[in-house]
């Protein structure tokens, strides 16, 4: 297993729209396994393969406090809504911002399991937020889409900047060690 590198907003490739999950094989078992190691320690309640520039229709979640309870969703699909709550979300690719999000309650979703057998699961509280959340990650949606763009905006920069300082470290750390 391995921990795979989380992109982070606005990287363009968030946006990717994942294509669906078609092969139940040792390479998608393989992808299963680094997101959840990857979730586990960022640590995170939820990853879709999107975060991890896999532009597949696949989710793992954990949302157990022994964090020994993983739930792997592939292709899901939302069969049934119910109710309105408001969260405070926050996202792997959105580091240190959270906000709060108004979601369905309560959802009822159909999905694959890593064999490819087909399962439904009604989810509510903070497992039904996970996974809309997690789900609009693989249509390329992000939880600050839902904010004023004014929030969005200063989200953006204030990321880039420090995407910007980090490959500045990066790339010439020698000249800025020697330029102190
Ligand atoms: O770890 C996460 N916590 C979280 C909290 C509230 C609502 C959604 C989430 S998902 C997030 C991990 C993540 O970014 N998944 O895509
Ligand atoms: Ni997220």
């Amino acid at each position: 297993m391995a921990i795979r590198t989380i992109l982070e907003f606005p990287d363009p490739r968030l946006r990717t729209r994942a294509q669906p999950v078609t092969r139940f094989d040792a390479d998608l078992h393989r992808v299963i396994d680094d997101m959840l190691e990857t979730m586990y320690a960022a640590p995170g309640i939820g990853l879709a393969a999107t975060q991890v520039d896999v532009h597949q229709r696949l989710v793992v979640i954990d949302i157990s406090d022994d964090r020994n309870d993983p739930l792997v969703l592939i292709n899901p699909e939302i069969l049934s809504r119910e109710g309105e709550t408001a969260t405070e979300e926050g996202c792997l690719s959105v580091p240190g911002y959270f906000d709060e999000v108004k979601r369905a309650s309560k959802i009822r979703v159909r999905a694959q399991d890593r064999d490819g057998k087909v399962f439904e699961r009604d989810c509510e509280e903070i497992l039904a937020v996970c996974v809309q959340h997690e789900m609009d990650h693989i249509d390329g949606k992000l939880f600050v889409d839902y904010l004023s763009s004014l929030k969005r905006e200063r989200v953006r920069k204030k990321l880039e900047k420090e995407r910007k300082e980090r490959a500045a470290r990066a790339s010439a750390p020698e000249r800025r060690r020697s330029a102190l």
